[in-house]
């Protein structure tokens, strides 16, 4: 059964209906694929009315790199990078913005100055107060799986058991039932196996009864299957996205919105039927 239909802000997602595109916008020196590109404000802002000009329908903001060995970034630097950013792109935008942090005093100043979600690579268990923060404000958050070491004995059923724990943390906090939407962490404590092997399982979170994201865009699985350098896995992205939505995805979390939102609305003509309901 699809998860109930989620109102961000007044945009209304009806989850089941199509897939939803949430841009990537990393305002980072040195994350994997789009570090450097964005640190100055007025180019990230720009890039971020770019994306939604190809279609996304929200646009995650990060302001520290999680790619495995990237250096710790102290909230007074990744509130510096991001902060600027936010306030005017929410000013400029209607699309509603995401914060990617795992950080309770990131995600409340960033929540202050605009930001609609919060996306937690460490599924509110990073910072105890993160879960509180995301209830007073009343925002849909993102729980990820995460972990350090990619070891399981049994990957699907660690995966889900550690998902309930992230959604038992949101609902002990206070946050809405409705508003938990759950990621498996493509790459985060996994090895190309295992992340290979979630996609094809992706649809056994299901029984978790929230809406489901991943976030495929051009990681090292899809550079150790094809051989290809960051910047040549478009096609690679584009396979895992269209599986994913086969799969049961209801976001997908993407670098290059323009061709990932085409494969989302081709994935979805197959998967959902056709014409799309509403048009
Ligand atoms: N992946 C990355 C970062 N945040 N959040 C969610 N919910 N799911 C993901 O799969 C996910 C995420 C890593 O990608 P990127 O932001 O491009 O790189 P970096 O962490 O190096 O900034």
């Amino acid at each position: 059964m699809a998860s109930p239909p989620l109102d961000v802000d007044g945009r209304v997602f009806h989850f089941g209906s199509r897939t939803y595109v949430m841009a990537v916008l990393n305002v980072t020196p040195d994350s994997f694929s789009d570090g450097g590109r964005y640190l100055d404000p007025e180019a990230a802002v720009a890039q971020g009315l770019e994306l939604a000009r190809q279609g996304a329908d929200l646009i995650d903001v990060g302001g520290e790199s999680t790619r495995p060995g990237a250096t710790p970034v102290p909230a007074r630097e990744e509130l510096r990078r991001v902060l600027p950013v936010v306030e005017r792109l929410a000013r400029a935008t209607d699309v509603p913005l995401s914060i990617d942090t795992y950080k309770a005093e990131v995600a409340e100043a960033a929540l202050r100055r605009g930001a609609r979600l919060v996306n937690d690579v460490w599924g509110l268990a990073a910072d105890p107060g993160m879960a509180r923060v995301v209830a007073r404000y009343g925002v849909p958050v993102i729980v990820m799986h995460n972990q350090r070491e990619a070891v399981y004995g049994d990957l699907m059923g660690e995966i889900l058991r550690a998902l309930e724990a992230a959604v038992a943390r949101a609902r002990a906090a206070g946050v809405g039932d409705d508003r938990i939407i759950v990621d498996p962490g493509l790459g985060f404590g996994k090895d190309t196996g295992h992340n290979l092997e979630v996609l094809r399982r992706l649809g056994e979170l299901r029984v978790l009864g929230r809406p489901i994201l991943v976030g495929p865009s051009r990681k090292r699985t899809i550079g150790h299957v094809l051989g290809l350098p960051v910047d040549q896995r478009l096609e690679g992205t584009a396979a895992c996205v269209a599986l994913a939505i086969a799969a049961g995805a209801d976001v997908v979390r993407v670098h290059d919105v323009e061709a990932m939102a085409r494969v989302a609305r081709m994935a979805d003509a197959v998967v959902r039927g056709w014409p799309p309901a509403g048009e």
